[in-house]
């Protein structure tokens, strides 16, 4: 009996050693062979609401805890009162050149004074001191995107080590489960606590509460709570818990705020309760399988390289110096796709500039919504990625925006409809506030709409369009209407003041300014909302007065113009950018996301390859999002060696070793850009048509992709070897007809809902 249970011990110990070893290889993980010493390194788990960083230390663990309603601030109304005056005024001057002279005037009476600060902070800190002697071997710390489960395993004196970490969507809960090879082995303390706050702690039994009114009133009150569940025995210390002797534990940790008028401390109270009540490989299941019914829609392989024996950061940096890994590429795409289920489930609020992840009070740029291109980049992968769902937060968002756009429209601008400028925030402000420079462009709002007639492109859901898109799309499109004037020297219709965001030029004085009428940017914006709510109000068949208003707008807007240089002109005039290399390439808004620019539009399709080339060639892409742009630009160019090389560029200069966007510091629209762009590299659909492997680079000879969308509802698989499409299957969700392109070759396509297209060769028809 006893030789026998030896035995097993003994098969369990090997089964243990096999299970570390294997852990680190895979293709879709990411791994490293050391814990994280800088959060920049930590490992990030989210259920959309509740998110951690794991730094995975074996004898001191650091969870940097996030909820995504711990916002500091409030609802403020903070209008400029000079601003229906000043606007006048600053029109005149601007369309009178005397670009300087307004910018001061607009700095004085359109810039409003946001004297309460606000900024999403840290929910806290786990932290977790294990006692344990000897050195720490096999150690392998790990995030699996199949599961979304995050992993820390070693070894100490031949004992294993293993702890998994994962955010319970279904739960609603933080869940980390602790076991050792060897029982009784397992010996630590943990304390929950906020940094740099007068949070509140209190420990029972071996439960763990922490609460605060964030900003000291200023903000929300939140309340997190940690329960400890173990064989072992828990000593409840002044600062924390202690666990000793045991085998196995399970800490769960749930949290709440009162955004949403709720009370913190009874929501997570609730929570915990819940999860509690389920045994822990339930919880894991359930998690498991809610997670992967959104991360399976998509498939994607670019072959096997060698590298995959090595760690993540060891990979990144090996191509940083040169190497080819194009595995590494399809698992960033796949991280894109993981970091966006985690951080913008239905129901939930938007991803911020950090998605959910933000350590301290003050993150960069307060991990704010900046609706000037980052939180549209956040969203540009949730349709075509197969993760329609995961775009709901941003879509209700805009709504929710709607109360404080309308009223900032008419109280500044004394006109109807929604304006947003530069950012807003949780509380949804909608007023610009700070520099003209940065902060004087009214078309936050209106780019943010677009994505509700996006939404409804891909889905066609009339009850939403009626609802939820169109009251949104229409207040935007009102706003433009009402805001654009006629250039008295061209007769057309132009928006401003505005800025092309953040560039400045040069005057013929040789001053720098950056406050125009008409950027190129806007009238894009203008032109695309525009067109969306004509086309929204047609198939409502509402509004028709309105629609003809917006229709003859649509006829005497300023169109995009090309300068003598042969470029894309940003400016109504052809000024000399201040900085050529600017990140942001605003003029190109409609090459991508929008479709003005195409192959319909040869004349500027050119003039846009020559637009990015000049940005490129005096430095362009010098920050992760940009660089995501960029390779969005290029493939809709179908010009898949540029969309590589800048995909490639950005691993190699604006990817931290955990494979987030770095800005620098790091910011997620990056990831989310990046995860767009390629799949923008092998499926298009903006401009009618379906276009298959538009920008298929030589360095992806062989692959394979399942699952990505196309407009009109058509899930796409696609097998391709020597760089020529050899299957491809559509599968038709909602019945449309379609034409399919490859190269020069289309096929007219007549679909029937639910059924699939099975192509071979070259389009061939199977
Ligand atoms: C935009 C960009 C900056 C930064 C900030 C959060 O305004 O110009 O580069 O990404 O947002």
């Amino acid at each position: 009996m006893v030789k026998r249970l030896r035995f097993f011990q003994y098969l369990y110990l090997i089964l243990w050693n096999f299970s570390t070893q294997v852990c680190c290889q895979d293709t879709q993980r990411l791994w490293f062979d050391t814990s994280a010493t800088d959060w920049n390194h930590a490992l990030p788990v989210g259920n959309g609401r509740l998110g951690a960083m794991i730094y995975g230390g074996a004898l001191k663990e650091r969870i940097q805890l996030n909820e995504q309603s711990v916002w500091l601030g409030q609802d403020v109304d903070f209008v400029n009162p000079l601003a229906k005056e000043g606007l006048q005024e600053v029109r005149n001057l601007l369309f009178a050149g005397k670009y300087v002279e307004a910018e001061k005037l607009a700095q004085q009476k359109l810039m409003c004074d946001k004297k309460i600060p606000s900024t999403y902070q840290t929910l806290g800190d786990l932290q977790l001191e294990f006692q344990q002697t000897g050195k720490v071997k096999d150690y392998c710390r790990d995030l699996d995107l199949e599961t979304a489960i995050a992993g820390v395993s070693y070894k100490v004196k031949g004992v294993v080590h293993k702890r998994e970490i994962f955010a319970s969507a279904p739960d609603q809960a933080l869940v980390m489960h602790f076991t050792v090879s060897q029982e009784g082995a397992l010996n630590f303390t943990c304390k929950m606590l906020r940094p740099e706050s007068k949070a509140t702690v209190t420990i029972k039994n071996n439960e763990i509460m922490l609460t605060e009114h964030v900003g000291e009133g200023n903000g929300v009150k939140l309340c997190a709570k940690l329960k400890l569940l173990t064989d072992g025995k828990v000593v409840v210390k002044e600062s924390g818990i202690a666990l000793e002797h045991a085998s196995t534990a399970t800490l769960y940790i749930t949290a709440a705020t009162n955004y949403r008028g709720e009370n913190p401390e009874e929501v997570s109270r609730k929570q915990l309760e819940v999860v509690l009540k389920k045994p822990y490989d339930l919880v894991k299941k359930q998690h498991i399988e809610d997670y992967q019914q959104y991360f399976k829609r998509v498939s994607f392989g670019l072959g096997t390289s060698k590298a995959i024996d090595l760690p993540t950061n060891k990979r990144l940096h090996a191509v940083q110096n040169g190497a080819d890994d194009p595995q590494l590429i399809a698992l960033y795409y796949q991280f894109g796709r993981y970091l966006l289920i985690s951080s913008s489930r239905p129901g939930g609020m938007p991803a911020n500039l950090q998605g959910l992840w933000a350590d301290g009070m003050w993150p960069p740029w307060n991990a704010d919504y900046h609706i000037n291109i980052n939180i549209q980049m956040n969203y540009w992968p949730s349709e075509i990625t197969n993760l329609s769902e995961m775009h709901e937060p941003f879509l209700k968002f805009v709504d929710e925006l709607r109360p404080n756009a309308r009223r900032t429209a008419k109280e500044m601008y004394g006109v109807e409809g929604a304006v947003g400028h530069f950012s807003t925030d949780a509380w949804h402000y909608a007023e610009p506030w700070g520099q003209t420079d940065w902060a004087m462009w009214p078309m936050g709002y209106a780019w943010s709409a677009t994505h509700l007639w996006e939404h409804y492109l891909f889905t066609e859901d009339q009850k939403y369009l009626k609802e939820l898109a169109y009251p949104a799309l229409k207040d935007g499109a009102k706003f433009c209407v009402n805001w654009l004037v006629e250039n008295p020297k061209t007769g057309r219709l132009v928006s401003g003041p505005s800025i092309s965001p953040e560039n400045k030029f040069i005057t013929a004085q040789g001053e720098v300014a950056s406050m125009v009428m008409g950027p190129t940017m806007d009238q894009m914006i203008i032109r695309d909302l525009l067109s969306a709510t004509i086309k929204a109000s047609e198939i409502l068949q509402i509004d028709l007065e309105f629609r003809t208003q917006m229709q003859q707008t649509l006829a005497k807007l300023s169109p995009t113009q090309i300068a003598s240089d042969g470029r894309i002109m940003e400016w109504a005039e052809e000024f000399k950018e201040e900085n050529p290399g600017h990140r942001h390439i605003s003029h190109l808004y409609g090459l991508h996301p929008a479709n003005q620019i195409s192959s319909q539009t040869p004349e500027l399709l050119e003039a846009a390859r020559k637009t990015l080339a000049h940005r490129l060639a005096n430095g362009g892409g010098h920050t992760g999002w940009s660089r995501a742009w960029i390779i969005n630009f290029f493939a809709r160019l179908q010009d898949g060696e540029a969309a590589h090389q800048n995909l490639v560029a950005l691993l190699q200069k604006s990817t931290l070793d955990n494979l987030f966007d770095n800005h620098p510091p790091f910011q997620i629209d990056g990831n989310f850009g990046a995860t767009a762009g390629i799949t923008e590299m092998l499926l298009q659909s903006h401009a009618g048509e379906i276009l298959l492997l538009p920008a298929l680079p030589k360095a992806w000879p062989k692959g394979h992709i399942k699952g990505i969308v196309a407009r009109g509802g058509f899930e796409i698989e696609m097998d391709w070897n020597g760089g020529q499409l050899t299957k491809l299957v559509v599968m038709s969700r909602l019945g449309n007809d379609c034409i399919l392109r490859l190269g020069t070759k289309t096929i007219s396509l007549k679909t029937e809902k639910g059924k699939n297209y099975v192509f071979g060769q070259a389009l061939s028809p199977q």
